[in-house]
């Protein structure tokens, strides 16, 4: 086959594909150059067209929690294609995925699998609107919830890189009911349900939010936020599409001990595979049809193939609750190694860390909502990003995307990681941001 670079891609591929890329952040608007075309990945390596090999810490944004191709997972996708692709018919891992996932998250009683976190988010909200029978919902600044038109208010990730927080094309309806808080601000949420009583469905929010960057919850913020909900009747959703399996067995409802109404999962519980599910309380979720009256459905739902993935890789958490220690234990090498980096260089940008999820803000004050993570110099992350890259280190091309660790990380990968971080972070000539 002719061979073809990145560069030679790239310029067929914005040809063909509306900005040469099928998910906007790819394509490394966000920080400059033109994108690598990966061409394969094992362990903590990614491969690019052109040769290169690279440590990444994207890791298909959250996925890849025991690193690419692993044996595991690969052996039951091999397994599960020889018995063809998909039915559209009920299949025995749908049912094993079911129990295991409501085995491992205990506020989930009841779940359906959906093909992606969008699709889960989207019908987390509409069985929400359902069963209270209310309209608005309550989602975060720079919270990012997939694509569907109620989430794209001031939403994040590649939604606030390309400039469209607030997306043309969603009607003034759809937006109208969509009521934004900024993140850790439990009083702006009183001041929203007590001026919308008895209007509000459901409040959705990421409850370690990964979409402008890695923000947390300060402590007693999810607590509150439960208690208001209960208050006024409104139908709780922690969408985990990154942080479920990741942060915890059972996610970051584990972590802070707050149990959502609903849960969203995605990506990772297809171990890569595209997935999505959404699960939670049985008096919610047997609102869906066929039991009830709430429609929602797929052909692709609970493919076989995606489903033989995930069951192996939430199997093997689920039998080795000490890859938790260690991603922490590997994350939090690499996060005090940049710390100490920075000390040396006497700069004090802000670092955002829980478990095996981190961002460095090149920004000096703290980075706990929206507007906090907006103050971050951008083109200086756009350059840094550019010369980590040149050293081997693949990160989230955006200051807006969190960073995911996998256990395929080794020490002598987090010892090139920190002083690549070091000679960039020196080079880059930072006199005021
Ligand atoms: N929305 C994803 C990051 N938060 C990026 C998805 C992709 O480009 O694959």
């Amino acid at each position: 086959m002719h061979f073809k670079s990145s560069k030679q891609l790239f310029q067929d591929a914005q040809k063909f594909i509306p900005g040469g890329v099928n998910s906007p952040v790819r394509a490394f608007k966000a920080v400059g150059g033109d994108p690598i075309f990966i061409k394969s990945a094992k362990g903590a390596y990614v491969y690019d067209e052109d040769g290169n090999k690279y440590i990444e810490l994207i890791n298909s944004w959250g996925p890849m929690i025991l690193g690419h191709a692993h044996e595991l997972i690969e052996k039951a996708v091999c397994d599960a294609i020889q018995n063809s692709l998909s039915f559209g018919a009920p299949t025995r891992r749908e049912v094993e995925m079911a129990e295991l996932i409501t085995q491992m998250v205990p506020s989930i009683d009841k779940v359906r699998m959906v093909n992606s976190g969008t699709e889960a988010t989207m019908s987390a909200v509409r069985l929400a609107r359902g069963f209270t029978g209310r309209t608005k919902i309550i989602k975060f600044e720079g919270c990012y919830h997939g694509h569907g038109d109620s989430f794209l208010i001031a939403a994040g990730s590649g939604a606030v890189t390309m400039g469209v927080p607030d997306s043309p094309g969603v009607t003034a309806g759809t937006a109208n009911d969509t009521l934004t808080a900024p993140y850790n601000d439990l009083e702006s949420v009183k001041a929203l349900l007590e001026a919308n009583t008895g209007q509000v469905a459901a409040l959705i929010i990421e409850p370690v939010a990964g979409n402008m960057g890695c923000v947390l919850p300060k402590a007693g913020f999810l607590e509150g936020l439960r208690a208001l909900c209960d208050e006024h009747g409104v139908v709780l959703i922690f969408d985990e599409v990154m942080t479920g399996f990741r942060l915890s067995p059972a996610g970051a409802q584990q972590v802070y001990n707050v149990k959502p109404d609903l849960t969203t999962l995605g990506k990772i519980i297809g171990g890569g595979m595209p997935v999505g599910a959404y699960g939670g309380k049985k008096e919610i979720m047997d609102c869906i049809s066929p039991v009830g009256p709430i429609y929602q459905a797929g052909t692709l739902s609970g493919n076989p193939v995606a489903m033989a993935a995930g069951i192996t890789m939430l199997q093997y958490l689920h039998d080795h609750p000490e890859v938790y220690t260690q991603l922490e234990a590997i994350t939090s090498r690499m996060v005090n190694g940049v710390k100490a980096n920075l000390n040396k260089l006497g700069l004090s940008f802000t670092i955002n860390h829980i478990g095996s999820m981190w961002s460095l803000f090149f920004n000096n004050g703290p980075v706990f909502d929206f507007e906090s993570a907006k103050k971050c110099n951008t083109a200086l992350f756009g350059h840094y990003f550019k010369e980590m890259l040149n050293q081997g280190i693949y990160l989230a091309p955006s200051q807006f995307e969190a960073l995911f660790v996998s256990t395929a990380i080794s020490d002598q990968d987090i010892e090139r990681i920190t002083s690549a971080n070091y000679r960039v972070l020196e080079s880059l000539k930072i006199n005021d941001i």
